[in-house]
């Protein structure tokens, strides 16, 4: 297994997040993953100064719609980044790879097109033992990661953005 810790050792100061608005949208798929997931990311949004009041969280049924949910919310222009959350777990049939690959993908193009951050906050594991220990256990907490992810996205895009 990776040792791999993300961020734990990075040496560089997060940005300042007072100010971030930050929308999460995840799945009714899967919930007694995503919930959690969704629980850390907002914990650690706030932990690092994010207003409970600038933050929004969206359901959709699975994964795969989380690709519309996310483009509405960026299109709503309310927010600074979008994080998505879903966890698909690999099935008897080649189902897990086309929502997989389709939501990945989706997700993938409209960061790219998107004038806003969007996470890409999406487990995609074997079985449910993989997804809980994704939960701050042995593999790292993800739903800290998307939302630290989320807090420098933001600040990263705001470099880029005209001064009036
Ligand atoms: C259909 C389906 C299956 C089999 N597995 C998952 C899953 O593990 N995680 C998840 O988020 N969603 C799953 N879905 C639902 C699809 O994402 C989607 O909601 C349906 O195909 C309808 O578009």
């Amino acid at each position: 297994m990776s040792s791999f810790k993300f961020n734990t050792e990075s040496t560089r100061p997060l940005p300042d997040a007072t100010q971030m608005r930050i929308a999460i949208v995840t799945t009714e798929w899967n919930c007694e993953i995503t919930d959690r997931l969704v629980e850390s990311a907002v914990r650690t949004l706030r932990d690092n100064g994010v207003d409970a009041s600038n933050i929004t969280i969206e359901y959709v049924p699975g994964s795969f719609e989380l690709i519309f949910g996310a483009a509405q919310l960026v299109s709503a222009k309310r927010h600074d980044a979008v994080i998505a959350i879903g966890c698909v777990i690999r099935g008897e049939t080649p189902h897990f790879d086309y929502i997989c690959q389709g939501t990945t993908q989706g997700l993938a193009s409209l960061n790219a097109q998107a004038e806003i951050p969007v996470v890409y906050g999406v487990l995609t594991v074997n079985n449910i033992e993989q997804a809980l220990d994704r939960l701050g256990g042995k593999a790292g907490d993800k739903g800290a990661e998307f939302a630290l992810t989320a807090i420098k996205m933001v600040a990263y895009s705001c470099q880029f953005k005209k001064k009036l």
